[in-house]
């Protein structure tokens, strides 16, 4: 599964980025976005994922969300989520940059994660910017929920389509792009930006770029090398390759 070529890069590496998108939680349950059963073969992202729809059919907006907040509940990490806690371990320097918004890294254990499109558990006001105290399984008596604070429309923490995204996050995942010996990409298609451009700056700045994903997607051919397989298989394999190495 892993050739001469990354295994002596992760035994010369201490330096690693890692970016994960939908695939990694694809085995804990939660649906991807792009795939056969994705998300989006039903909704419009640019319609529902976007400040239009907040803003125009809150109603909508929050039947969708509230029903991906249902989908987590009870959802666990899976081995592809706990790979990556062990694997942080092994490495001085371990970025973990993530597009999901199901809050599986943390709950796994990671701990130096950039969260690139927001956290789908955190809810916050369109309004006053004000946090709300919203636990995830918070069932909404009223359709569209209002802040304490200002009556303005709450809203998940998620960065919506057409939406910039968190800076300390994204500037911090650039950084560590640009640093990093070896840049992984796990699960995902590659598509959405600007979280797609990172592999690349990674690969600009020398660094070994190895994608892991059960199809190819615009970015394997610029990959170093491609592993192709789940995550919940393929990284506990690494890590066990990678502890071999040390
Ligand atoms: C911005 C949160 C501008 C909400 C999300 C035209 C061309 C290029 C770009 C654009 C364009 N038109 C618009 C844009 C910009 C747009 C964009 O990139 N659109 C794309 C779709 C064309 N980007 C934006 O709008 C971003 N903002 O650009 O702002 C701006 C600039 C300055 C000032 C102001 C504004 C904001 C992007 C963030 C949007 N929010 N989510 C929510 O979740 O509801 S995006 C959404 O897609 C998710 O966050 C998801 O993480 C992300 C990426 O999807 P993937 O994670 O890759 O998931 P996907 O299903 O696609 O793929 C899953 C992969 O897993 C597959 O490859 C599959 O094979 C694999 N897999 C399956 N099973 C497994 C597996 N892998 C491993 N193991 C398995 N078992
Ligand atoms: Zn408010």
């Amino acid at each position: 599964m892993f050739n001469e070529k990354i295994l002596n890069r992760f035994k010369n590496s201490t330096q690693i980025a890692v970016l994960t998108g939908a695939g990694i939680s694809a085995e804990s349950g939660v649906p991807t976005f792009r795939g056969k059963d994705g998300l989006w073969n039903n909704y419009d992202p640019q319609q529902l994922a976007s400040p239009q729809a907040l803003s125009q059919m809150p109603e909508t907006f929050w039947e969708f969300y509230n029903w991906r907040r249902k989908k987590l509940l009870g959802v666990k990490p899976n081995l592809g989520h706990y790979a990556l806690v062990d694997m942080e371990k092994l490495f001085d320097d371990f970025a973990l940059i993530t597009q999901n918004v199901d809050n599986l890294h943390r709950e796994a254990g990671n701990t130096n994660i950039y969260e690139l499109h927001g956290n789908i558990a955190r809810t916050r006001c369109e309004d006053c910017q004000t946090f709300i105290d919203q636990p995830m399984s918070f069932t909404l008596d009223e359709k569209v929920p209002r802040c304490p604070h200002c009556s303005g429309l709450l809203r998940p923490d998620v960065v919506l389509f057409g939406e910039m995204l968190p800076q300390k996050a994204f500037r911090d995942a650039q950084e560590a792009s640009a640093t990093c010996e070896i840049f992984l990409s796990i699960g995902t298609s590659s598509l959405v930006e600007p979280a797609a451009s990172l592999p690349y700056i990674a690969k600009a700045n020398g660094a070994f770029l190895l994608e892991i994903n059960p199809e190819k997607t615009p970015l394997s051919a610029s990959a170093d090398e491609v592993v192709q397989g789940k995550a919940g298989e393929v990284l506990p394999n690494l890590v066990i390759q990678i502890e071999k190495l040390k």
